[in-house]
């Protein structure tokens, strides 16, 4: 048996969540066109013929503006330490520039393997998906650079073999039907959050969290966290109606990762500062 981790490091927004559900087969975080979607360390598990291979998804790199964004930079400074390879991720569709550089003198002072995705390679032209190419080679030492598309899963098969060779003899760390590393209440409140940032915009999506107050049986219900009321007039919407189609939009997913059908109540809640609160930071696993 051959298994370990590989974690997953770029800029916000440059498709590293995705790219771990492409690996794993199956939804493990959540994704969205904002920046700083993913705030925790995610692991998400690819199990294969005589593999297990642990995708650690992180937070992009970022320069920290208060508590929160502190400690998901702290998650991302620690998110390297024991792992067996790091996914240097970027994205085909933007410069190369001074960030991915930052990042990439990070990953390659770690002395780990580091395997360059080129994402978001779908629909793109083949002329400047070399020179993009030729650009990342550029970054370091790496051992080996894939162009993929996480979301078609073009070159997935291919860059998850080359992952599964760097991986040694080891125990499986996952029990075979785990995918994630998250608690049920934990991926309950990331697909309410994630369906939250669907529907609001500018700096909304960053005001909001969502926290699981009681899954059981019949019923789940979470609280949606805002800093202001001014913010919480938008995410209840009006007559309710944008809160209403969060729960629209979360609940099948929900459903589906529970196994049985639930009634999914919502409530939007104002609590001022809550990003400055390391107790609720520390509850809400950021
Ligand atoms: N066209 C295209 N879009 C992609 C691809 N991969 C990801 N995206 C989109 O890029 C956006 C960001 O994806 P995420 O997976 O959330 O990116 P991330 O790097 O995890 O972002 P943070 O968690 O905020 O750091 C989403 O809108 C995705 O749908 C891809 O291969 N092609
Ligand atoms: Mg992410």
């Amino acid at each position: 048996m051959k298994s370990g981790f590989v974690a997953v490091a770029g800029r916000p927004n440059v498709g590293k969540s995705t790219l771990v559900n492409a690996l794993c087969g199956g939804k493990v975080a959540i994704v969205s066109d904002k920046p700083h979607t993913t705030r925790r360390r995610i692991s998400g598990v690819a199990n294969g013929d005589g593999y297990q291979l642990v995708l650690v998804d992180l937070p992009g790199f970022q320069r920290p503006l208060d508590p929160m964004t502190e400690r998901m930079q702290h998650t991302v400074d620690h998110g390297f330490e024991d792992v067996d390879a790091v996914i240097l991720v970027l994205s085909a569709r933007e410069r190369i520039g001074a960030g991915d550089k930052f990042v990439a003198r990070r990953v390659f002072s770690l002395g780990v393997p580091v395997v360059i995705v080129l994402n978001k390679v779908d629909n793109l032209v083949g002329g400047h998906i070399a020179s993009q190419m030729q650009t990342a080679s550029k970054l370091g030492d790496f051992h080996a650079l894939h162009p993929v598309s996480a979301k078609t899963g073009d070159g997935i098969d291919a860059l998850r073999d080359e992952l599964v060779g760097l991986l040694s003899e080891g125990p499986a760390y996952f029990p075979l039907d785990q995918r994630s590393d998250l608690s049920l209440e934990m991926q309950v409140a990331e697909l309410v959050r994630e369906k939250a940032l669907q529907l609001t915009r500018e700096e909304l999506p960053h005001a909001v969290s969502v926290e699981v107050e009681e899954l059981g049986k019949k019923v789940a219900r979470a609280l949606i966290y805002v800093e202001t009321e001014s913010q919480k007039q938008i995410v209840v919407g009006k007559g309710g109606s944008i809160v209403k189609e969060i729960g629209t939009r979360a609940r099948p997913e929900i459903e589906q990762l529970l196994g049985h059908p639930v009634f999914l109540e919502l409530k939007v809640k104002v609590k001022p500062k809550w990003r400055r609160d390391d107790r609720l930071l520390e509850r809400l696993g950021i």
